[in-house]
């Protein structure tokens, strides 16, 4: 469903060549190694010499994708008591299982970069963070969970895909496998919500009500108009980013607009029609202004999500404990053993 390829749009990419990375006092010589290799598309290992600019920059995205992933766990975790079989049950338990381990896959690849685990969490629960401003909209009822697999992360893998071919290893070799699990989860959406579509009057009311909630959030997700995205020069020049918000959210659009017809919901926007002349939808505005409010802290459920956060941190206080104690009792053992 989601088979897009990686044409990287050149003039963007051109653009983004433009951009001047050299920092004052910086290294000439390992800066030039360094943009040697971002320029053939080889890639960058933790133990390579970068500029510090270029690690901040992944140590933010990739940071802040990591939070995303455990929050992104709380919306639907709410719905795994209340699921209306056990096959649905078996999959949302799967699904959300699988989004702490993509969290976990992320903080891993961000501490290759110098930074602990114990500090970015920490940022994270004290706000100051960010994560996606998706998970700060509510899970009103079971159609939002299938609305979530269809939608965000049909929009994650829209995302993600290109993110498998970043200029950092460690955070492109996570991607990958990241990607394969999103994909099972897009589908689930899916069929989820095809089943309900095929069920009774108020179970297709049930889906358009949570698509008409969703899909302008969705749209926002893929961040900032291009114009309006400090951050994008920076990252196409380096090769963390390979296509921009805009031609993301175009190809999301575009791959999106069929589905719903298969689903048989509509999507709702008064604008959205196919122009043939750019070969793509034309879709309305978005409100920018919720957008900035959702990640400034006030959304519909940023206290929520954040207060839900810490209390599980709290609560596993007792199982990184013991984890520790057994370590240290292991090691002891093994030298007392090979003493
Ligand atoms: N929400 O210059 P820009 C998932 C921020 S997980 C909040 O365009 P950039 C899933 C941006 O950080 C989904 N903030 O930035 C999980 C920046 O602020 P800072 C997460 C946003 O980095 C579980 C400022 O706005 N995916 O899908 O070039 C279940 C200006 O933006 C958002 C990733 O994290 C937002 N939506 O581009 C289901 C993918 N958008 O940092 C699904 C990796 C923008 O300067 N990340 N901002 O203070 C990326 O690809 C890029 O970081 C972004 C933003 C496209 C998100």
């Amino acid at each position: 469903m989601y088979t897009q390829a990686l044409d990287i749009p050149e003039p963007r990419q051109q653009a983004g060549e433009a951009v001047s990375t050299i920092a004052e006092g910086c290294d000439l010589p390992r800066q030039a190694q360094f943009d040697t290799k971002i320029d053939s598309d080889r890639k960058i290992e933790p133990q390579d010499w970068m500029p510090d600019a270029y690690r901040r920059t992944l140590l933010r995205q990739i940071s802040q994708h990591a939070h995303s992933e455990i929050v992104g766990m709380v919306p639907e975790g709410n719905w795994i008591s209340r699921a209306p079989s056990l096959k649905r049950k078996a999959i949302l338990l799967a699904k959300v299982q699988d989004e702490g381990g993509h969290g976990l896959y992320l903080y891993s690849a961000a501490e290759t970069l110098g930074t602990g685990r114990d500090s970015m969490l920490a940022a994270l629960h004290s706000g100051k963070a960010k994560y996606s401003s998706i998970f700060n909209y509510p899970t009103l009822t079971w159609a939002d969970v299938g609305t979530i697999g269809w939608l965000v992360d049909g929009a994650a893998i829209m995302n993600q895909v290109p993110i498998c071919r970043c200029s950092y290893g460690p955070y492109a070799r996570a991607m990958i496998r990241i990607c394969k699990e999103e994909s099972f989860h897009q589908r689930q959406g899916f069929d989820n919500l095809l089943t309900m579509m095929k069920g009774t009057s108020a179970q297709r009311e049930m889906v358009q009500d949570a698509v008409n909630r969703w899909w302008w959030p969705v749209l926002a997700m893929f961040g900032p108009p291009d114009t309006d995205s400090p951050n994008s020069a920076l990252g196409m020049r380096w090769g963390i980013k390979r296509i921009s918000n805009d031609d993301l959210r175009q190809k999301f659009v575009d791959a999106t607009v069929p589905q719903a017809k298969i689903l048989g919901v509509t999507l709702p926007d008064a604008e959205l029609k196919w122009n043939d002349a750019r070969g793509h939808y034309d879709y309305g505005p978005i409100d920018w202004d919720e957008f900035w409010a959702v990640v400034n802290g006030n959304g519909p459920c940023n206290r929520e999500r954040l207060a839900t956060r810490v209390k599980a941190h709290a609560d596993g206080q007792w199982v990184r404990d013991a984890a520790l104690a057994h370590a240290d009792r292991k090691r002891a053992r093994e030298m007392k053993e090979a003493a």
